[in-house]
């Protein structure tokens, strides 16, 4: 990897607890990833991506900030990054997926709140990830509770702005997120100095879906009996979606799939015959959480589509492109957005039906709902998600979990009785 001490020192980083994160996500990468066997060439674009996770993409915001450019970082699938690409800034993903975040989050978060948010936190105000450093505004939104008093402790050290996110569906809800965005419209358009015309929220639109269709038709490559990528992998691109540039990041998924689709023609898969196919489904899995693909696809088992934010939560719906004025826009966006399923919406029938679409299009042996310990939106979901599975005749399996690997051996067990019993 290049050096970005500087990089890093100019940021405010704290390098020498950056240093220790650095030595070990290689090997975490190596162990998880590198070991797999017939990857498709394609991958080493991700590879590479994640070798230099804090070092190109950080480098490139850096440059985008030096030539006058604004950096936003967000924490939800339901915050539209169009209106922050239309004013000429980037959006990127902030979530933290590693325990490495957790204890600094702990310091000024209670210990039973999601891992989510604590690493998040932790990330910093430990100055230990430099995405974190970089973005000149948080978004957040009020999504869960402890996301929506986290924004209050970030915005001590930091420009955030939180979206009042409906958490029901009707038509009034929909208008009023319609007017969130209106509003996260003026704030980007201050921040930044650029006004979101027609035009560049017309362009954006176009880039956020084009993003959206290339991981469409890599999800649907894993539908094929035959599997042409592992779960792992595509989980992996699920998680660069969120930082890296849309227009690099749509060209290369597009060239991943265009090996991949051979790979169908010549009926090569990455899994043995007989290996068992899992839909995950819960909450999202920030990178690096790599651990439960790590899990069920040592175990006997393929991840073949993930219903989360990680997952098709992030792609799933494209906004109309046929809208030509701000209005039309706004709205088709308020949308597309208010289409997402997250557990924080009562009643949130519409993911249950998902999962159980997925299932039969993926053509499923079994579901693992898989949340993280303290979520209880996704924890309550779970009995109504598991139990309408079950009604469904499909076999679900229940898994709470952090980001230690202290639960690893517990969940492999259990993991492999589930995928056995399949
Ligand atoms: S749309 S899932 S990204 S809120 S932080 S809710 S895990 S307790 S992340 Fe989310 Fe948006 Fe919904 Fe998706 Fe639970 Fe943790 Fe809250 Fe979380």
């Amino acid at each position: 990897m290049a050096d970005y001490h500087k990089m890093w020192e100019d940021l405010g980083m704290d390098l020498e607890t950056h240093d220790q994160l650095c030595e070990v996500l290689p090997q975490a990468f190596g162990d998880v990833y590198l070991s797999q066997e017939n990857r498709p060439e394609s991958m080493d674009y991700y590879d590479f991506v994640v070798s230099e996770i804090h070092g190109v993409r950080p480098a490139e915001l850096v440059e985008h900030q030096k030539n006058g450019g604004k950096v936003f970082g967000t924490f939800c699938v339901y915050v539209p990054d169009e209106i922050v690409f239309a004013a000429k800034a980037i959006a990127t993903g902030l979530c933290g997926g590693s325990q490495f975040w957790v204890p600094g989050g702990e310091k000024v978060l209670p210990s039973n709140t999601c891992p989510l948010i604590k690493a998040s936190v932790g990330a910093r105000l430990d100055r230990t990830c430099p995405f974190f450093r970089i973005a000149d505004m948080y978004v957040g939104e009020t999504t869960c509770d402890g996301k929506k008093k986290a924004w209050e402790i970030l915005a001590e050290d930091v420009p955030v702005h939180v979206m009042d996110l409906p958490q029901m569906k009707r038509e009034k809800d929909i208008k009023a997120w319609a007017e969130e965005i209106k509003d996260f419209k003026k704030v980007v358009e201050e921040v930044t100095g650029n006004e979101v015309t027609a035009e560049s929220l017309g362009e954006s639109i176009k880039l956020i879906n084009d993003k959206r269709r290339a991981l469409k038709r890599l999800y649907e490559l894993r539908k094929n009996e035959k599997l042409p990528i592992s779960g792992k992998d595509v989980l992996l691109i699920s998680q660069i979606a969120f930082y890296d540039d849309p227009t690099r990041f749509t060209q290369m998924t597009n060239k991943l799939c265009d090996e991949l689709e051979k790979r169908v023609e010549e009926g090569v898969s990455v899994f043995p015959e007989g290996t068992k196919r899992i839909l995950l489904t819960g909450t999202p899995l920030a990178i690096p959480n790599w651990k439960i693909h790590n899990i069920i696809e040592t175990s006997g088992g393929a991840v073949v589509c993930e219903e989360m934010c990680t997952g098709a939560r992030y792609f799933e719906n494209l906004v109309d492109e046929t809208q030509t004025d701000l209005d039309g826009q706004i709205d088709a966006l308020a949308n597309r957005y208010m289409g997402i399923n997250c557990a924080c919406f009562t009643p949130n029938r519409a993911r249950i039906d998902d999962i159980i679409r997925y299932a039969k299009e993926y053509n499923v042996d079994g579901v693992i709902d898989v949340n993280l310990k303290f979520c209880s939106t996704y924890d309550v979901e779970g009995f109504l998600v598991e139990r309408e599975l079950k009604k469904a005749g499909i076999p679900v399996l229940g898994i709470e979990t952090d980001y230690t690997d202290s639960d690893a051996q517990q969940m492999r067990t259990r993991v492999s009785a589930f995928i056995e019993m399949l």
